[in-house]
């Protein structure tokens, strides 16, 4: 069943919910401790304060004088996070070919290990993959994508490290187009010294496919490591002003207590969550379905 792969990847945010949940109402229903240690437990998830205080608003109303006090308050929040992430719910739908997918984001937070997970699942339904490697900063990084490329069947276009990003994607697009590939996928680099010339390289990245196919990239997918908290939403601010994204790659939601972000996100961004990654294997990721997710979070 797939809430078996990701109930285990969010056990670490579902636990915290949990076990604050089952503990506030141990003390009894609708004291001031429970209110308080509600709205601490909200805050501390991540979901932002502006979602906070609206569930406290409905979980005030809801609470004084009801019986069955934690379902209730478990059934509000449930149906305040489905209320952020319902909207979200978009599954990347491959309708062009090559279908040029640039994959963005800071410094570490996964973007080539989603590469390689995408790459894979792409093989598995029979699709040609060409992943061009514009991380061209480092040696290291060209070495890890053609890593994934060898692991999943994929072509990887490369140039020599230093060299430029946009000349390499232009190559990649250009590639999958000659190979009849279905998809093309860039890596980008998430380091460079200052911000402004990380987004600068970056629009020039997307011009320079825009160049090699029209109509491309017809993805911009940011990642977000939830681990990062309050400091992805301001990441996703950031890359959807100046890029402007079309969607949104969440990682490594098996190593945090902080996937309320994703709520966060979804109400300040509102830009779709295609995938969610939930460890560092192949396999390890899922389409982002809400129910799937809350249920998974507050089961
Ligand atoms: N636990 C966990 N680890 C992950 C996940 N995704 C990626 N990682 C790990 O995070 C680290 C960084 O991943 P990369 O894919 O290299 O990140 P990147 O964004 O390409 O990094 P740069 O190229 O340096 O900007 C690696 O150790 C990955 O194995 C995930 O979903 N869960
Ligand atoms: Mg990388």
């Amino acid at each position: 069943m797939l809430l078996k792969g990701i109930g285990k990847g969010l056990a670490k945010t579902r636990e915290a919910l949990r076990g604050r949940l089952g503990a506030l109402f141990s003390r009894g229903k609708d004291s001031p401790e429970t209110m308080e240690g509600l709205e601490e437990m909200l805050i501390e998830a991540d979901i932002g304060v502006e979602t906070t205080m609206e569930i406290m608003e409905r979980l005030e109303r809801a609470l004084k004088g009801h019986e069955n006090t934690m379902e209730v308050a478990r059934g509000i929040i449930r149906d305040a996070f489905l209320d952020a992430l319902k909207p979200l719910e978009a599954p990347l739908s491959i309708d062009s070919r090559p279908y040029c997918i640039m994959v963005v984001g800071v410094n570490g937070v996964g973007k080539t290990t989603l590469i390689g997970k995408l790459a894979h699942r792409f093989r598995k339904e029979g699709l040609k993959v060409v992943i061009g490697a514009s991380d061209t900063f480092r040696a290291a990084a060209i070495e890890q994508l053609e890593e994934w490329g060898k692991r999943t069947g994929s072509e990887v276009v490369k140039h020599e490290e230093g060299s430029d990003p946009g000349a390499v994607a232009f190559d990649t697009v250009k590639a999958a187009q000659a190979r009849g590939a279905d998809i093309a996928i860039i890596d980008t680099g998430g380091r460079l010294h200052t911000k402004v010339n990380l987004m600068e390289e970056l629009k020039k990245v997307k011009r320079v496919m825009g160049k090699a196919l029209s109509g491309a990239p017809h993805e911009i997918l940011l990642v977000i490591d939830a681990t990062t908290g309050q400091n992805a939403l301001q990441q996703a601010l950031t890359f959807h002003r100046e890029l402007g994204i079309t969607g949104m790659a969440i990682t490594k939601l098996d190593g945090t207590a902080k996937g309320g972000i994703l709520v966060a996100i979804g109400k300040e961004v509102g830009i779709p969550i295609r995938y969610i990654g939930v460890g560092e294997g192949v396999d390890d990721l899922m389409d982002f379905r809400a129910e799937e997710f809350v249920e998974a979070l507050l089961s």
